[in-house]
């Protein structure tokens, strides 16, 4: 915890530069800035995020570019419309055509990207996951924001404590397919095994699929069905501002309590006004740094993904690949708890 907040606070120094640089993080479908070509024989390095207009994504690919940039490498940055495996499975397609290098990618389903990612690892380009993992076959090794098992426990450990421990509660999750989303339902769901949550019942997971008015939509509608509701976890940072947007508007602050994932920029007037009275986070800039040094280290052959493999990541100092499942992952760190007593200064850092 203590290396995670020191590597956040250096990132406070860090984006601030940034601001006053004016970098702007893409904002359509592909505007990576990349030229599609070899730029004076510069490796390159793609990301494909979920979808756009997702601010965390932004963010993601900005410390992605960051790294890449720092290693003196080109970055591709890539967002389909929507968050479908078909819009991704189609970027995969042209960034092989373009021989790129390698290829980090959030994927927007664990197993349907695989035929797209085997051939580009067949011609040759290194192929990672990170935030929402592709499955083993799929990729080389997977940049993991933090222990899935954590994050899913500590939401209904969260909720539990913020409803008296008992009531209805309800998930509004991204996209039915998202790989980091259902694996923290699942650990939610055996979390809430424990006796002690007797009197807690999970009514409904629904799917607001990181769309802002799918969110909105899909919140408006569990307050309608389940007029009991105690409580909402929103493990994404579009479900939980749209939630928030809703509850605040319904004057709802106080009878339905909201936590989840949230980015302190968007969350701050929620957890401020008591709407949302703590939650957490991780930083996405360093999930996209420690792609893009990951992504580096395959291109160079430091390392191949296996358990052990070590490599040196930038300003996050040194790391390891270790065992995930029949796969292998890069851990970042800890999920953080934002709260009223330190939002007022994560807020500014992203
Ligand atoms: C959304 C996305 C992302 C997830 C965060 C918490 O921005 O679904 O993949 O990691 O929420």
């Amino acid at each position: 915890m203590k290396k995670f907040f020191t590597s956040c606070l250096s990132l406070l120094l860090a984006v601030t530069v940034m601001v006053g640089c004016s970098t702007q993080a893409p904002k359509s479908a592909d505007n990576a800035g990349s030229t599609g070509g070899a730029d004076g024989g510069k490796k390159r390095f793609a990301i494909i995020f979920k979808n756009t207009g997702n601010p965390y994504g932004e963010k993601q690919m900005e410390g992605f570019k960051n790294a890449i940039e720092e290693l003196g490498g080109e970055a591709i940055l890539k967002a389909p419309d929507q968050p479908t495996a078909e819009a991704q499975i189609q970027m995969i397609e042209e960034l092989i055509s373009q021989k790129v290098d390698a290829i980090a990618i959030v994927g927007n389903d664990p197993d349907a990207l695989q035929p797209a990612l085997k051939k580009a690892m067949d011609a040759g380009i290194k192929v990672l996951s990170l935030d929402s993992a592709v499955n083993a076959q799929s990729r080389m090794v997977h940049i993991n924001q933090a222990d899935p098992e954590r994050i899913g426990r500590v939401q209904i450990q969260a909720v539990s404590e913020m409803i008296g421990g008992k009531g209805e509660i309800a998930v509004l999750s991204a996209t039915s397919q998202a790989t980091n989303q259902n694996t923290w339902i699942e650990w939610m769901k055996k979390e809430l095994e424990d006796p002690k949550y007797k009197d807690i019942k999970l009514v409904k997971v629904a799917y607001g699929d990181d769309l802002r008015d799918k969110s909105v939509a899909e919140t408006e509608a569990l307050l309608k069905s389940y007029p009991d509701l105690k409580g909402i976890i929103a493990p994404t940072t579009v479900g939980i501002a749209a939630a928030g947007k809703v509850l605040t508007d319904k004057g709802l602050k106080g009878k339905v309590q909201l936590t989840g994932l949230g980015l302190p920029s968007e969350m701050a007037e929620y957890i401020e006004s008591g709407v949302t009275p703590w939650m957490y986070l991780w930083n996405p800039v360093d999930v996209g740094y420690l792609a893009g040094f990951a992504a580096d280290a395959l291109v160079k052959g430091t390392i191949t993904g296996k358990v052990g493999d070590k490599f040196k990541a930038g300003r996050l100092g040194d790391k390891e690949v270790i065992q995930d499942g029949d796969g292998t992952q890069i851990m970042l760190g800890d999920p953080f708890k934002f709260d009223s007593s330190n939002i007022g200064e994560w807020k500014k850092v992203y």
